[in-house]
Parts: structure tokens; C-alpha cells; sequence
């Protein structure tokens, strides 16, 4: 059933993690609804994201939904860190299991979206020319689903293929006996590096910023393990929420600032945290993003780690970043520094060798030029506001979210922009914490309080609900001035939009914590939505 000239109480962009959830609680509260979806199922990032090695650096048991007890019991994940086909097959049977996909039309892009403040409603358009109207608007476009493609010089003349991690192809790439070069080494690339390695016959890495990759230690979950997340998976989900990153339920986030230990103890803290892996590296000791003695001294450890395993020492040095540990994105990764001492594999630091663009047959640096016969660009994503300034969306004086966001995306508490009404923002990132989080729990906690809100609004006969331009400013002062007193947006990062030429620099997550956000949401709901304008 299409959307043709059609109105719903809710329409939804996207039908990743965030829209198939928003989906279920509209149905819920009997609203009518209709999620549109670009991509020809469901699944939103992964869905798209099919490069080799591709996985959740959030540990399985806790990247998935707990609105359903059952669901969260009949399904069993099989590692530690769920790969990308067994995550959309999670997707997949949420979709059945809910039988969402009734209410999904796919294959459809938005377009445009313009509010007509007479009807109170948005009027939705679509590429294929189809037009419907609604009273609420939710985009959960994600935060990272508009994968950067940088134009090289040259880049037309290449005869080989050219591959994006962000749009890989469905049917998958066999890069046996080829030569292959990735651009890129963020989370994307130390994923796929180490397998593209094992299967090409050479693999050149083009680096322009080094990562710091905490490993993954990804293994097979035991049915013990299962069995027992299972038996009180409400205390787990809980106690994930109480957590900075809503993540590491099972570990304990350190409060010990690292100036409290001696340094045996300190090396001790950091060697354990490093033997169990992952993104919780960070939770190691309190301060690791407010101190820059902390942070200098844990970045020197993991340099030390970097020149332990990789065996050729200016290898090793290209490879230690300088930067401020957990800033730009920590990666986590599997082999990924055990891979450069493979004799298929090099590496090359285009600051010291610019990448000069491409050739018919492969990379020129100055250097000199290397063929290949696939290049794969793992150059991330305009995070964030990108899926959404990409739509015509006009608020209520015909203004583009994309003009309004053209300084700096301003969003009060993520969830709303002023001058938007009915418009809701759904684990994008801008203003909120989803970045910096499980986007899962994110994800629920998001749609969560949208649900109530509309409750509240149709329990008190309200037609649209808008942030007020007042409000909306002290939270974005908020979220400035919380991240100044971090050490997050001290390195250029998808974060403040310095990875996007052109795109403002305006650090965009809330960093204060998950838990700190839950409460400021929830202080704003139970005062009457304050600082929202219910009409
Ligand atoms: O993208 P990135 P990503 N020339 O932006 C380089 C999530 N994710 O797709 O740092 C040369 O991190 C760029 O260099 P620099 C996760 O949130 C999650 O890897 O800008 N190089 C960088 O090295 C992650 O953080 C999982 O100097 C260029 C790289 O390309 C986010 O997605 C898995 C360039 C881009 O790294 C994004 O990760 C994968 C150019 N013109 C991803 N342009 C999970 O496990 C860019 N680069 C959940």
C-alpha cells in the first residue's frame, strides 16, 4: 500500500533501529502511521553497511531492544560482538515477529517536508513524485547514514572498481588475487582491513589520521553466558542505563581518578582494562576525558601497546596517534595492528605522501604510482545532521532546516528545533547524547518520551508541540559548555563537523552522560514540557 495523497498521525523517515521502534509505540497509542525507507528492507545502517567485518563494537547482549521481554528472551546472540548479517537478522525477525513491514513503504526517498501551519500538519514529499500529509513528523534517518564519498582527482579515469564501506554491495566483493587500497582508518576501515588483507593479494592502507584501536577480544557466547544475561536481563538493561555510554553493564566504570594510583597500580588498571577490550576502555579511570595528564598517559600506553605488536618500528610509530584518546571516536578492532606486519600489507601516512588523486590504474602520491585493482574509500559519514539537512524540510516561516543548521545544527534537548513543530529528531546525535551511547538505548529512551509527549498532547487537546527559541539556546549553551569542560572536542571529528569541508564546526553531542540526559529529558517532561509550546 502506498502513501499516495494519504494522512497519517505519524510518518516516519527511516526504518533502522530508531523508526521500526517508533513504529511499534504509534501503533501502540493507535495513531496512524506509515514509516518511508530509502533502502529496499529494513535495517537503516545495517542494512547498508555490508563491508568485510563489519560488526557492533557493542557487545551483543546489549545492542538490542528491551521494550519486549519475550523478544529479548527468544533470541540468542552467538558472540561477543555481533557481525552485520547477524544483526539484520535480528532486524529482520523484529520486523516479522511485530509484522512491521505492512506499515513500510521502501525503496522511497523524502524529499521534502513543509509544515502548513493552518492544517497543523507536515506535508511530506517523495522522489517517486508521491505526496501524503501528517500530523507528526519523526525523522530517524540516523546518525551516520550519509557515507562521504571525497572526489580525488583523477577519480573518473580509474579502470578499477571503487568501493564505499557505507554502500557496500549486497551481493559482496571477492578481492582474491587483486591489489586493493582503503582510504581511511576509522572505526570502517580497522574493521575491514584485516580481512581485505587476508583475502587480497596486497593491501596498501592510505592514513591520513592514525586511530587508537583498543582490541575487541571478540569470542563465542556460551549457552552459560546466554542463560544467565537472560534469567535477570532487566537488572543488566538497568544497570547499562545507569552507565556514562549506556554500555558495559558487565564492567565496572572506574571513579578513581588515575593521580589516586601509583604508577604499578595504574599500569595495572590499564593492562586489565586492555585484556578486556572494547569501547569500556574508556570507563578504565574517571578522568580519562577531563585530564590531560590522564589521557596523555593512557595514549602513551596504548602507543606502547601499538610498538609491542606492530614489528617494524616506523610501521608502528605511523600508527601511534598523538591525539587525545577517546576524542575522535575510540575504535575497537580484531588483528587490526597485527595486520601491518603481514608482507601483503603497507602503509602509507599521506601527510608525509599527499594523495594526489587517482590514475587510470591506481593511486598517485608523490611517492610515485601504485596500481590497484580495487580502491576502497572507508571515509565516513556527514553524522548527524547530513540525512537530515538533505531533505527539504520548511518549518513554519519556510525556512530549510538546512539554511537554519547552516552555523551549527541547534536543537533543544536533540529532539526538537525550534520553529519546527511536530517535528521529532530520533538518536540523530545533534544536542543529545545518542553519539556517544549504545544508539539503542538511545533509540528507546528517545521514542519512549516522543510517545509520551504525544499522549500528553492528545490528553490535553493539543495540537502541535514546538521548542521555543529560548529554551532551545540555553540547551545549546548547555551542551557547549558541558563539552568544554570535557577533553571530547579537543581532535577534528565527525563530531564538530570537521570532517565535512564546508560544514560548521559546532561540537554536536551532549557529553555529559546518558544518565545525566535520561534525567534531563524526563525533568522537562514532568514540568509540563517545559520549555516546549503546546498549542
Ligand atoms: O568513518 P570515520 P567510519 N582523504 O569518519 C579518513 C560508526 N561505526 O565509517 O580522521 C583521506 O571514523 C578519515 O581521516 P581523518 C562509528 O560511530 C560503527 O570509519 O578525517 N582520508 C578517517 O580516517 C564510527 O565512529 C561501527 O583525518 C580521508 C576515515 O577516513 C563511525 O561509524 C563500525 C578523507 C573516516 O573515518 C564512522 O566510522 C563502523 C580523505 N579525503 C562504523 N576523508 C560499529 O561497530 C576521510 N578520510 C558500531
Amino acid at each position: 500500500m502506498t502513501t499516495r495523497n494519504k494522512h497519517f498521525d505519524v510518518l516516519i523517515i527511516g526504518a533502522g533501529f530508531s523508526g521500526l521502534y517508533m513504529l511499534i509505540k504509534a501503533r501502540e497509542l493507535g495513531l496512524s502511521v506509515k514509516v518511508i525507507e530509502a533502502g529496499g528492507d529494513v535495517g537503516g545502517t545495517w542494512y547498508w553497511n555490508r563491508y568485510p567485518g563489519a560488526r557492533c563494537d557493542v557487545e551483543s547482549i546489549e545492542y538490542s531492544y528491551e521494550f519486549d521481554e519475550e523478544l529479548q528472551q527468544e533470541w540468542d546472540w552467538s558472540e561477543r560482538y555481533a557481525t552485520q548479517p547477524e544483526i539484520l537478522r535480528y532486524i529482520n525477525h523484529v520486523a516479522e515477529r511485530f509484522d512491521l513491514r505492512s506499515d513500510i513503504q521502501f525503496d522511497t526517498r523524502v524529499t521534502g517536508a513543509h509544515f502548513n501551519a493552518e492544517a497543523h500538519q507536515w506535508s511530506v514529499e517523495m522522489e517517486n513524485g508521491q505526496t501524503c500529509t501528517a500530523q507528526f513528523l519523526v525523522a530517524a534517518s540516523g546518525p551516520l547514514s550519509v557515507p562521504l564519498k571525497p572526489k580525488f582527482p583523477g577519480q573518473d579515469q580509474f579502470q578499477g572498481d571503487i568501493y564505499y564501506t557505507g554502500y557496500w554491495p549486497h551481493e559482496g566483493v571477492d578481492f582474491t588475487g587483486q591489489r586493493v587500497a582503503v582510504i581511511g582508518t576509522g572505526s570502517s576501515a580497522v574493521q575491514s582491513i584485516p580481512l581485505i588483507a587476508e583475502q587480497a593479494d596486497s593491501l596498501t592502507v592510505y592514513q591520513r589520521t592514525p586511530a587508537y584501536v583498543v582490541p575487541a577480544h571478540n569470542r563465542p557466547l556460551s549457552t552459560e553466558e546466554r542463560t544467565s544475561v537472560k534469567a535477570d536481563y532487566a537488572t543488566l538493561r538497568t544497570r547499562a542505563k545507569e552507565m556514562h555510554f549506556a554500555l558495559g553493564a558487565k564492567y565496572i566504570q572506574e571513579e578513581t581518578l588515575m593521580a589516586e594510583h601509583s604508577l604499578e597500580q595504574r599500569k595495572s588498571r590499564l593492562e586489565k582494562a586492555w585484556a578486556v577490550g572494547g569501547f569500556i576502555f574508556l570507563y578504565a579511570y574517571a578522568d580519562i576525558m577531563f585530564d590531560p595528564a590522564t589521557n596523555h598517559e593512557v595514549a602513551e600506553f596504548i602507543r606502547g601497546k601499538i610498538a609491542s605488536v606492530v614489528k617494524d618500528p616506523a610501521i608502528a610509530s605511523i600508527l601511534m596517534s598523538r591525539g587525545v584518546v577517546g576524542s575522535k571516536r575510540l575504535c575497537v578492532g580484531t588483528n587490526y595492528y597485527e595486520t601491518y606486519n603481514r608482507d601483503n600489507v603497507s602503509l602509507v601516512d599521506i601527510n608525509e605522501f599527499p594523495l594526489q588523486g587517482f590514475t587510470a590504474v591506481g593511486i598517485e602520491t608523490p611517492a610515485g604510482e601504485r596500481p590497484y585493482d580495487a580502491i576502497v574509500s572507508a571515509t565516513g559519514f556527514d553524522a548527524m545532521t547530513g540525512a537530515l539537512t538533505r531533505i527539504d524540510i520548511r518549518g513554519v516561516n519556510g525556512d530549510t532546516l538546512k539554511q537554519r543548521w547552516s552555523e551549527g545544527a541547534d536543537t533543544y534537548l536533540g529532539l526538537q528545533v525550534s520553529g519546527f513543530p511536530n517535528l521529532f529528531i530520533v538518536a540523530a546525535g545533534p544536542g543529545s547524547s545518542t553519539a556517544f551511547t549504545n544508539v539503542i538505548k538511545s533509540t528507546e529512551h528517545h521514542v519512549e518520551w516522543i510517545g509520551d509527549c504525544i499522549i500528553h498532547m492528545r490528553e490535553t487537546g493539543k495540537h502541535t508541540v514546538e521548542a521555543e527559541p529560548a529554551a532551545e539556546s540555553a540547551w545549546v549553551e548547555h551542551v557547549q559548555e558541558v563539552a568544554n569542560t570535557t577533553l571530547f572536542p579537543q581532535e577534528k571529528s565527525f563530531y564538530n563537523g570537521a570532517n565535512v569541508p564546508g560544514k560548521a564546526r559546532v561540537y554536536l553531542p551532549y557529553v555529559a552522560g546518558f544518565p545525566v540526559y535520561v534525567q534531563k529529558c524526563k525533568d522537562v517532561a514532568s514540568n509540563g514540557y517545559e520549555g516546549f509550546k503546546l498549542t
